[in-house]
């Protein structure tokens, strides 16, 4: 059985998921308009992730007695002014689901809802893992540059690094 509260957060929670798909489908809709392949594949594959994320919670709100109530999804920005600045809005995104997460637990600790907050730390471990995988892609961005003619070479490193994460995703067994 579910606290109200924390049943109204989970549901809260959903919603930043939900428009986490729909932001990064529109960034994969932007990057296949501007012909980067490696960029759409990417951002496709993130997009289906945060849906996976929501759909967790309204499997666990099941298992617990609790009523998943499907949110409203706002319309995201659809024109992005660089790769670089898209990316940065990534990460930034990814902090504040971060932020919501913790939050998250600590009210599971508050209710003492220790099965939440055992369901709560898969979603910690991915975000630290998204965190880290936004700022490498940042890092590599800064390195190669982001001038009209390094569109290219970035394109090809977010293609390698999404399939050396899809393949790791694969042998953990994470979909
Ligand atoms: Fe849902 O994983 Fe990040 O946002």
């Amino acid at each position: 059985m579910i606290s109200k509260k924390m049943e109204a957060a989970l549901n809260e929670q959903m919603g930043l998921e939900a428009y986490a798909s729909f932001l990064y489908l529109a960034m994969a809709a932007w990057c296949d308009h501007q012909g980067l392949r490696g960029c759409t594949a990417f951002m496709r594959r993130q997009s289906d992730e945060e849906k996976d994320h929501m759909l967790r919670i309204v499997n666990y709100l099941s298992t617990v007695a609790g009523r998943a109530v499907i949110p409203a999804v706002s319309q995201p920005p659809q024109d992005y002014d660089s790769v670089r600045s898209m990316f940065e809005q990534v990460y930034a995104h990814e902090q504040k689901v971060t932020k919501s997460i913790n939050h998250l637990v600590q009210l599971a600790d508050e209710e003492k809802d220790y099965s939440a907050h055992h369901f709560l730390q898969w979603y910690v471990a991915e975000q630290r893992e998204e965190e880290d995988l936004m700022r490498n892609i940042l890092d590599r961005i800064r390195l190669i540059g982001d001038g009209s003619n390094s569109l290219y070479f970035i394109d090809k490193e977010v293609e390698a690094i999404n399939q050396a994460t899809a393949a790791g995703e694969g042998e953990e067994g994470v979909d």
